[in-house]
């Protein structure tokens, strides 16, 4: 009987997709085996249409049998997709020894509406003259309809300018939040398919709330609103197909009505007001009396720019109960949700008609005991509820998310019982993927703050921060924080998106705003270590997943982001010119100012230097070979540049910061005894701090990387188990349950940095997540092989910790890496390699040259493919299995 499995399959990374509007979507799936060193040589995809039985006549695509090791990405290539349709696929592999898997299970995904032909619906909104669709109250919606019976599959496309939320039936729709998501709205905007075939009856009715959103609600911190338009509107197709083969549509046009509703404030930032009062009881229901509801007016708005979602959706993923309820110093009642969360606040209330409860949301308590507020800014995150009486009332906002742990409470009828109050974690519902635990609770817990980071920051753009009037997609925050993203979930949709937006949001001139989607205006754009997102996110993603198509969509828009540096100034291998965020945050900044001691153009030249080089890698990739050279060329040149500007003949370099340093190693802007040279004065300019950094949004990320690969492991170890200030950890002592925007956010006596710029929710910082599994686990992969198609493993027992491990699931399964120290010295290794990759392991051993290796012999375990060892290194070369090694 064969080992062998197949399963884990995936469209476009998703999991059953529904409206895709991909071209050729492409196909993943995971094998599994007992045996050791599974290579899959073959296989063969299956996809048919409308049939989830496969009969001959439905199939539109048979690859065939294909010799092939390629088990991730492999694209359609069948008939032309049809618009509106389900394809169900089914894959069967084979081995390299001929063992062949069953069929996979079936999975699916559905294309979505693709021309804006395919579209007869209308967008459509309150009419002007008897309900003000400006105005700031949420409205609504709605439609009965009849159907036939007999249905054999309904789906559902809407989209809205503004958040919208639907009900079918009185339930409501699928269990996304914050649709359309957020998007270059100007050049692109979402619709959501969802697959409503149960929800359907003869009559039916369906209802739409619509907010302001992003798109129209107050966005930045300037107070403005309305960045995207002032008209909320929604677009709504249903199709229906019954079991005779007959169609039927219903669709957003004259006929629906509208009223205004309970929600009489939505803001992302502010909140939600919601007046029960205002409620229609039964509005979604069929049978509801609609006579007083105002007429609907067409609005007009292109449909060119609508696209299937890439990414997934947000929902809620997680419940918290408040931990305590606090009575503070100055007798506000506040609820302690035990950890800076991002979401919202559901809880039951009995009052009577009329009573008002006031929800308000912090991150932090000051120094003594109190409610505090000051760094939200002008962002409110108030909540308020005016009870209908008479009932117990449940209410959570809709369109509104907070970032807080501590709650205030106003208005509740005492005593509060905590069992009342639940906080529900909203985010992209990416799939979670790595995991890392060592022998410091202290740096676990930090581990658990980078998560709650993300957790919090991926809300379909990635952002700074998710608590004060700011929320946004900034460029450089995601740059640096993407490969630790990488780490903790399958961020490949994500950035696929989002990228979508830096790439519609570039301007002409090839110059990238500073945040994305683009709200800061025109003149923000183009800061050396921010516009870099544009090279280095897809870059990374291609890494992380070997995703090709990543690069060859962005390949464009990452060349113009090298030909705008280019074009700046008059030297164009320096970028000595325009406005730099330079070292944000740095610690060696000047008195009252935020941009740290490294000189801008080094830093800029650095980043120009770096995208270069990978806008040539790039190139390589795709076969564009005269690019290749020719960036190849440019990035030589830029180095060298480089080394006349700020290295002196004799090997010192100009900017005397960490971070100069950092960046001049890191990007291999130097070599032989100058690299020797410069990390050593690194290493001093670190001692100098008795162990600390000084360092901020860009040189932290690579700190530790660049010691550990330097000769200066130890140091790097010592750097980020530093428990005073400023340090990862001193954060966790000082009770961090998230990753801060400032090393000293709380400072040893308990106050804060000033109010005007100080989130506890920022996960720039958290990128050192990065090395603790690629260098202390030593989870790493071959750029030559990437998507961890080969893997490394380097694991690191030298790292002042008892235990160390990790797991990644990576589109091949799950890679692991752990490892132990005895007290006699001797350390346990232990390692998974999933099927069809292959595994270089690198680890030192001074005591037993060959150790054993799942208890026999290197050379002849099973699944060690060739053994290595020199100078008290050990390599050998491994296929898949599940491996323990003990070393000295
Ligand atoms: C702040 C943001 C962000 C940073 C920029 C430069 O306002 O919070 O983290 O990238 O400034």
């Amino acid at each position: 009987m064969s080992t062998l499995h197949v399963a884990g399959l995936r469209c476009e990374y998703l999991q059953n997709p529904l409206g895709v509007t991909v071209k050729a979507p492409r196909f993943s799936w995971k094998l599994s085996s007992d045996l050791f060193h599974v290579l899959q040589g073959a296989y063969r995809i299956q996809v048919s249409k409308e049939d989830a039985g496969f009969a001959p006549s439905s199939l539109v695509w048979d690859s065939g049998v294909v010799a092939s090791d390629q088990s991730v990405h492999v694209e359609y290539a069948g008939e032309p997709l049809e618009a509106m349709t389900r394809y169900y696929y089914r894959v069967q592999v084979w081995d390299r020894s001929h063992h062949s898997t069953d069929w996979s299970e079936v999975a699916h995904w559905e294309m979505g509406l693709l021309t804006p032909e395919d579209w007869q619906a209308e967008w459509i909104t309150p009419d002007p003259a008897v309900l003000d669709p400006k105005s700031e109250a949420a409205f609504l919606l709605r439609k009965e309809f009849a159907l036939q019976p007999g249905i054999r599959r309904a789906a559902l496309f809407a989209t809205s300018l503004g958040l919208y939320e639907l009900q079918l039936n009185g339930a409501k729709v699928g269990d996304s939040l914050f649709t359309p998501g957020w998007t270059s709205y100007r050049h692109r905007l979402q619709v959501q398919a969802y697959d409503v075939t149960d929800q359907l009856k003869e009559t039916n009715a369906i209802g739409a709330t619509l907010a302001n959103g992003w798109y129209k609600g107050n966005l930045g911190w300037q107070g403005k609103s309305e960045l995207f338009g002032d008209t909320r509107a929604l677009l709504l197709q249903l199709q229906v197909w019954y079991e005779d083969g007959s169609q039927e549509m219903l669709v957003s046009d004259a006929s629906w009505r509208a009223a205004a509703g309970p929600i009489l404030m939505s803001e992302l930032y502010h909140g939600e007001s919601y007046d029960a009062r205002l409620e229609h009881p039964g509005w979604s229901l069929p049978g509801f009396d609609e006579t007083r509801w105002a007429s609907v007016a067409s609005v007009s708005h292109p449909k060119d720019l609508l696209v299937g979602e890439q990414s997934e959706r947000i929902r809620v993923t997680g419940q918290l109960k408040p931990v305590a309820v606090l009575r503070t110093p100055s007798g506000e009642t506040v609820l302690d949700m035990g950890q800076n969360m991002v979401g919202r606040m559901r809880f039951t209330v009995e009052a009577p008609a009329g009573a008002k409860v006031t929800l308000q949301h912090a991150e932090v308590l000051d120094k003594e005991g109190n409610f505090y507020t000051g760094n939200l800014r002008s962002a409110k995150q108030t909540v308020t509820y005016v009870c209908k009486g008479g009932v117990e009332e449940t209410y959570e906002p809709t369109f509104s998310f907070q970032g807080f742990r501590y709650v205030k409470l106003e208005g509740f009828p005492e005593p509060i019982d905590p069992e009342r109050f639940v906080g529900s974690v909203i985010h992209t519902d990416m799939e979670p993927a790595g995991f890392f635990e060592c022998s410091n609770e202290l740096i676990n817990k930090l581990q658990s703050n980078i998560v709650w980071g993300q957790r919090g920051n991926f809300l379909d753009v990635p952002t700074d921060c998710p608590q004060r009037d700011e929320r946004l997609g900034w460029t450089g925050d995601a740059q640096v924080f993407i490969r630790t993203a990488a780490f903790n979930y399958g961020v490949a949709p994500f950035f696929t998106k989002w990228l979508k937006d830096l790439m519609a949001d570039q301007r002409p001139d090839g110059g990238v705003p500073f945040v994305i989607p683009n709200v800061l205006g025109e003149t923000s754009h183009s800061s050396a270590a921010w516009g870099d997102a544009a090279v280095i996110c897809p870059w990374t993603i291609y890494l992380c997943y070997g995703d090709r198509r990543i690069l060859e969509e962005q390949y464009d828009s990452m060349k113009s982001w090298v030909e705008y540096i280019r074009s700046q100034g008059d030297n164009e291998l320096l970028w000595n010119t325009g406005f730099h965020f330079g070292d944000w945050l740095g610690l060696d900044a000047k008195e009252n100012s935020y941009i740290g001691a490294t000189p801008k153009d080094l830093i800029a030249t650095a980043f120009y230097a770096y995208s270069t080089s990978l806008v040539a890698k790039t190139a390589v990739v795709l076969g564009h070979e005269q690019e290749a050279e020719q960036y190849g060329k440019l990035h030589e040149r830029i180095v060298e540049e480089f080394a006349r500007e700020f290295i002196t003949p004799n090997g010192r370099l100009a900017g005397h910061t960490q971070t100069s340093h950092v960046l001049a190693l890191m990007f291999d802007l130097v070599q032989g005894e100058t690299k020797a040279r410069l990390a050593a004065t690194l290493a001093s300019y670190v001692e100098e701090q008795k162990v600390h950094l000084t360092t901020g949004f860009v040189g932290t990320p690579y700190l530790c990387h660049v010691l550990s690969s330097n000769g200066y492991h130890e140091l790097a170890v010592k750097l980020m188990q530093q428990e005073d200030y400023p340090s990862w950890l001193y954060t966790v002592r000082q009770g961090a349950t998230t990753i801060w925007e400032h090393w000293d956010g709380i400072k040893e006596d308990g106050s804060f940095w000033s109010d005007n710029m100080n989130s506890y929710n920022h996960y720039a910082y958290g990128a050192i997540g990065d090395w603790l599994y690629r260098v202390v686990c030593g989870i790493e992969l071959d750029e030559r092989l990437p998507g961890y198609k080969r893997i490394v493993l380097q694991p690191n027992p030298n790292s002042g910790l008892t235990y160390a491990r990790a797991a990644l699931d990576s589109l091949y399964g799950v890679i692991r890496s752990e490892w132990s120290k005895a007290g006699d010295g001797s350390i346990t290794y232990s390692f998974e390699v999933p099927a069809n990759t292959t595994a270089l392991i690198r680890f030192s051993s001074t005591g037993t040259p060959t150790p054993l290796v799942n208890g026999r012999s290197a050379s002849a375990a099973d699944g060690v493919l060739s053994v290595n060892t020199f100078n008290n290194q050990v390599e050998l070369e491994v296929g898949s299995g599940r491996y323990t090694i003990i070393a000295k």
